[in-house]
């Protein structure tokens, strides 16, 4: 651990409280000028820190740096601290983790970022993902798995996503269909499960699972085309609540993702948060749209629907969208 990352560890620790320059050098056995060299370069990477003179220094409330000294706190033992990476700027995460995958990255590997410059979401369509305002992050795993498996992951990750939302913020979340998570009726999170297949077998060597979500934003932080369908979880005061807590929850819950997609654990908690089962949606597809009444969600993640002739059938993903989910809200 280098002497900058100890000092964040402790400033995270006694977050909004004064450490005196003496009990920090004490702590990293270094001078109090070189803790002073430190907190320089800390605030000149972004972190808000007061100094006061007899007090010493602290790190403001509102500081919302990722980091995993920020997200240490809050992590679970089921979560190594080293398998989290955080990078200031990429193009997409999942980029970084497909990289990663084909360098011999390892399973649960985590790749953060605080601003993507090419963030992607399904079908060629792109996530806006401006500095410092979300959550963009992709896991990196290497179960052994079919590609049926692999549609299992992005709903349970959907649940995973929900579940730590709620017990971060207390707000409640529903999932459209397949890979969205909605608060008061505007998404606020994408995920974007990607296969890394060798190329001489076919076989799926890992799978990417990209997960973006809005942390703190207005409506005006986004650009026109989305602002009506996009929402944050936090407009302006986030109640104290940082980026690092919400990252820390959302890790602790994928921790088991593997095993939740395997069991079907998450499928009760996926229908309970669904915003489609029982309503009748428009199934958009390269085809054209039809209306179908959604009856159920197969163990698979697919659309179980009563099209309006009468006839049933399964949909799953990749093959359509709907839409107009809000229009009897
Ligand atoms: C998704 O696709 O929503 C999946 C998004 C996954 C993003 C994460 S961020 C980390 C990782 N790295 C990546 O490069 N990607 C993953 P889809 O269901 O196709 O929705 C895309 C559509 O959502 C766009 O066409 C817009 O209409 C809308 N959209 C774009 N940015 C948004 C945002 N920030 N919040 C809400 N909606 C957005």
């Amino acid at each position: 651990m280098t002497t900058k990352s100890k000092v964040l560890q402790l400033l995270e620790q006694n977050r909004d409280t004064f450490i005196s320059g003496e009990a920090l050098a004490g702590a990293l056995s270094i001078s109090r000028s070189g803790v002073w060299k430190v907190i320089r370069d800390l605030k000149k990477e972004g972190y808000q820190i007061t100094a006061v003179t007899n007090r010493g220094y602290r790190l403001e409330g509102g500081s919302d740096r990722l980091s995993v000294e920020g997200m240490a706190p809050f992590l679970p033992d089921t979560v190594d601290p080293a398998s989290i990476h955080i990078h200031q700027i990429l193009d997409s995460t999942n980029n970084e983790a497909k990289r990663l995958a084909v360098s011999g990255g390892a399973d649960h590997t985590v790749i953060f970022a605080e601003e993507q410059t090419g963030g992607r979401g399904r079908l060629g369509r792109s996530f806006f993902s401006p500095k410092g305002s979300g959550i963009y992050m992709s896991l990196l795993l290497r179960p052994t798995l079919s590609a049926d498996f692999a549609v299992r992951l992005t709903t349970a990750a959907c649940v995973a996503v929900c579940r730590a939302i709620e017990s971060v913020t207390g707000k409640a979340c529903r999932i459209k269909w397949v890979n969205d998570i909605y608060l008061e009726g505007r998404k606020v999170c994408g995920i974007l499960t990607e296969a890394v297949s060798n190329f001489e077998t076919g076989a799926i060597e890992s799978v990417v699972v990209g997960i973006g979500v809005n942390f703190k934003a207005v409506p005006d932080d986004f650009p026109a085309e989305i602002r009506d369908k996009a929402g944050a979880i936090f407009q302006d005061d986030t109640g104290g609540i940082t980026r690092n807590q919400l990252a820390a929850a959302m890790l602790g819950e994928l921790a088991s993702l593997t095993a939740m997609a395997r069991t079907g654990e998450f499928l009760p908690d996926y229908k309970a948060r669904s915003i489609v089962l029982g309503r009748t949606v428009t199934v958009v597809s390269a085809k054209g749209e039809r209306s179908a009444f959604v009856e159920d969600i197969d163990q698979s993640g697919g659309l179980v629907v009563r099209w309006d002739d009468g006839s049933t059938g399964v949909i799953s993903t990749g093959e359509v969208s709907i839409r107009g989910l809000f229009d009897k809200e």
